[in-house]
């Protein structure tokens, strides 16, 4: 769901000057996150947003939001401090940002490398249905995508899904090969609050509607993979395709999505991207998040 800035909102949190962050190991220190939510608490509207949010993500049939900073990304640059400050602390009011990575910065750059698998993060081509850190036995609550720059030649939009949905619709036969321990994926290196490597794992491991959906549908093509649980994975990847979404984000759109409801990924971009130069290129900013109680309830 698209999540419009009350304009009088919008207004007040240009004027503001958010302090930097300051981080207490990986994630974003427990003062600076009230220190964002009392200056915030005090703009007009800015509460009744945040709880519009956290519906969008936790309500009933909700899973995934884009709040839409465009305007706040014009007034102060989509680069500048001061923007990433705004969108840090509404992040701040899903759950609590952290970083996986031990030596990245909070926001990590996905731009376009053209020389990459194209399949996947930062490469060119179709990023298939996935979660993050799927091999992590605690993978993010959320993802989260800051649009700083579209693909100039108008490609790349991005694609989300209801998994659970999904699940629903297939037969219960591949159901039950999708709960047995017969997946992996990737490797798990230098990892930190995602839990410990996870393999081999079920895709469902959760009651009906429940948990994660742990899937990425690249393992398809990059994994060794039982003939039967390939079939069942082929067949969710299947479905997950015929109930998506797609939309392009703009300048300052902030995608949040809940890992436990909605799979994410993004068509190709348009071809071309060599005769980009790299400073013009898509570029988005990536934050994770992570509940309190680990269940994926918001903030
Ligand atoms: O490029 C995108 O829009 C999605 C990237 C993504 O899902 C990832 O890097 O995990
Ligand atoms: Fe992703």
């Amino acid at each position: 769901m698209l999540i419009d800035i009350p304009s009088d909102l919008e207004a007040a949190l240009v004027a503001l000057t958010l302090p930097t962050w300051k981080l207490d190991g990986p994630a974003l220190a427990t003062s600076t996150m009230e220190e964002y939510r009392t200056v915030l608490t005090a703009s007009p509207r800015f509460a009744e947003t945040a709880a519009t949010l956290r519906r969008a993500l936790t309500g009933e049939g909700g899973g995934y939001a884009v709040l839409r900073l465009g305007n706040l990304a014009q007034a102060l640059g989509a680069d500048d401090e001061r923007f990433l400050r705004l969108a840090m602390a509404f992040a701040a009011e899903v759950a609590t940002p952290f970083s996986p990575f031990p030596r990245w910065p909070l926001w990590k750059d996905i731009g376009v490398k053209v020389d990459k698998d194209p399949g996947k993060s930062s490469g060119i081509g179709y990023n298939a249905f996935h979660m993050d850190l799927v091999n992590g036995t605690l993978p993010p609550d959320y993802t989260t995508l800051l649009c700083i720059r579209p693909d100039p030649l108008g490609g790349g939009p991005s694609i989300l899904s209801d998994a659970h949905a999904a699940v629903a619709r297939l037969s219960e036969d591949h159901r039950a090969v999708l709960a047995e321990s017969g997946y992996h994926y990737g490797t798990f290196y230098d990892l930190h609050g995602v839990g410990e490597e996870y393999k081999p794992f079920p895709i469902l491991d959760g009651g009906p509607g429940e948990g994660f959906v742990r899937f990425t549908a690249k393992m398809l093509e990059r994994c060794e993979l039982g003939q039967e649980h390939a079939d069942a994975a082929r067949a969710l990847a299947e479905e997950l395709v015929q109930g998506q979404v797609s939309f392009m984000l703009q300048t300052g759109d902030y995608l949040i999505v809940n890992q436990r409801r909605f799979l994410h990924g993004r068509e190709a971009l348009q071809s071309g991207q060599e005769n980009v130069p790299a400073a013009d290129r898509r570029l988005l900013l990536q934050l994770f998040l992570r509940t309190a109680s680990g269940t994926g309830s918001a903030a």
